[in-house]
């Protein structure tokens, strides 16, 4: 016998729990494409607490679709520890490239950020920051991503953070809205702005992510594709060790600063 009623009630008040267990954390982390989930996994790792919002009902961002909807993805030598390290099968096309099927990938580094103790709240947005009476970030201001997409006036809420990680992708999202809303922002980028990402080149792009992989603005950090468009990096397409290697490195680089 089952009963309805006592369903609702399980995942309302196991939500609810969850929620007000994640208000106030080391990490709070926007967008769970794969530089945001194998940074959520280290972080955590790291015994620092960590969540992530997602806008969308599905996890993986980018690495889903692989390259035009065809669902496997390339990783170059560099990176393939990395894909060790979640058991994500890989086959060697030719010498310094290597195949993954992107669901098995997308899967493997969403287990394993839960594993290591990440929260990921799917169909949230992260459309504002909290900031201190210093104008550093010190939190996300978070709304249904339903309540965006239909455009409705409903007040948003507040979570805090030590750290702030922008994993948006390709629209930096969230260092958009520190730029355009804080008065005089200076990003940590050549031009203090953003400085908008370059067409493709898959040779420079992936090895300049390591470099723009950083704290664009104190507080808050940016990784992935974020990364490259702050910056003015290349795209790089289906290819996806520097995603991998640029959450590993701003892991690195946020426990550096708490620990
Ligand atoms: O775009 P995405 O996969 O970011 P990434 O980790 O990886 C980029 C690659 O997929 C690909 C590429 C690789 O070579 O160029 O594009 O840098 O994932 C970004 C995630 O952030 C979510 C979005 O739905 C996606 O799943 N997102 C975007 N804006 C917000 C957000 C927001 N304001 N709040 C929460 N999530």
């Amino acid at each position: 016998m089952l009963d309805e009623t006592i369903i609702t009630q399980a995942i309302i008040e196991s939500y609810m729990k969850e929620l007000v267990d994640n208000l106030n954390v080391d990490v709070i982390i926007g967008g769970a494409g794969p530089s945001g989930l194998v940074a959520s996994k280290f972080l955590a790792e790291a015994n620092l607490k960590t969540v992530i919002f997602e806008r969308k009902l599905s996890i993986g961002g980018g690495m889903l679709g692989g390259g035009m909807m065809f669902n496997n993805i390339v990783v170059q030598e560099d990176a393939k520890r990395l894909m060790e390290i979640y058991m994500i099968k890989t086959k060697e096309f030719r010498p310094n490239y290597y195949t993954a099927d992107a669901i098995e990938s997308v899967a493997k580094l969403t287990s394993g950020a839960i594993d290591a103790g990440v929260k990921i709240f799917n169909l949230i947005s992260v459309e504002d920051v909290k900031i201190n009476k210093d104008l550093k970030v010190c939190g996300a201001v978070i709304n249904w991503s339903s309540v965006e997409m239909a455009n409705l006036h409903v007040d948003p809420m507040t979570f805090q953070c030590k750290c702030l990680l922008d994993t948006t992708g390709h629209d930096a999202s969230v260092v958009n809205v520190v730029l355009r809303k804080i008065p005089g922002a200076k990003l940590n980028t050549p031009s203090g702005k953003i400085e908008g990402e370059l067409p493709m080149n898959a040779e420079i792009g992936e090895k300049i992510l390591l470099d723009t992989t950083k704290e664009i603005y104190p507080g808050l950090y940016v990784a992935g594709m974020a990364a490259n468009a702050c910056s003015g990096g290349q795209r790089m397409g289906p290819i996806f060790g520097g995603m991998l290697l640029s959450g590993e490195k701003v892991a690195k680089i946020i426990i550096d600063k708490l620990i």
